[in-house]
């Protein structure tokens, strides 16, 4: 069979991480690929569900979710992340977990554009002080220095960031 690996997206909240996680994931089962997503909103209702934003939480969070999507990444999955994962240190963690099929992608948008998107109004909470250590506001992002793949959503729009992020898994884990 194929051999797996793992995407791991990184960005803002109103990046664009979901989106493009989702689209890549419908665009690679229709090719036949075994895919799978675990992102923020859906890992941390169940298996991560008592974990909140703090550094400590947010690390253990990264950590788990390494620990499975590497478990799918053996089993021939590809896996894609989308996960905020706001430290380097963190994404290292997982780097190190993960190994040799690990590919950080950031999903990049600048935080003015994140929040005139808003989607789940929760900039405008941030902002207001009713949602504490917020990502961008009131607590750390730190960019990655050198991602394997940089997909710019404010330029690229999701039709053609999704289309950059199947053909980067093609060519790294599609012999
Ligand atoms: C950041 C938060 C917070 C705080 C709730 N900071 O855009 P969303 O809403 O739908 O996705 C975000 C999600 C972030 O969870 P992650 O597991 O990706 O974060 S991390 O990797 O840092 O552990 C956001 C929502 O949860 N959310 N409160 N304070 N995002």
């Amino acid at each position: 069979g194929h051999r797996g690996g793992v995407l791991w997206l990184t960005g803002l909240s109103g990046a664009g991480k979901s989106t493009v996680a989702m689209r890549t994931l419908r665009v690679l089962t229709d090719r036949g690929r075994q895919a799978y997503v675990l992102d923020g909103d859906n890992i941390r209702a169940g298996l991560n569900g008592d974990l909140g934003f703090s550094a400590a939480d947010r690390g253990e969070n990264v950590r788990r979710t390494a620990e499975v999507a590497k478990l799918l990444a053996d089993a021939g999955f590809i896996v894609i992340v989308a996960l905020i994962s706001p430290l380097a240190a963190q994404r290292a963690e997982a780097r190190r977990i993960i190994g040799g099929t690990f590919q950080e992608v950031h999903v990049a948008a600048d935080l003015a554009a994140c929040e005139a998107r808003d989607p789940k109004g929760l900039y405008r909470r941030a902002r207001e002080d009713r949602l504490r250590d917020f990502t961008g506001i009131s607590a750390p992002y730190e960019a990655p220095q050198a991602p394997e793949l940089r997909l710019d959503t404010v330029a690229l729009g999701v039709a053609e960031a999704t289309e950059r992020l199947v053909a980067h898994a093609e060519a790294t884990f599609l012999p």
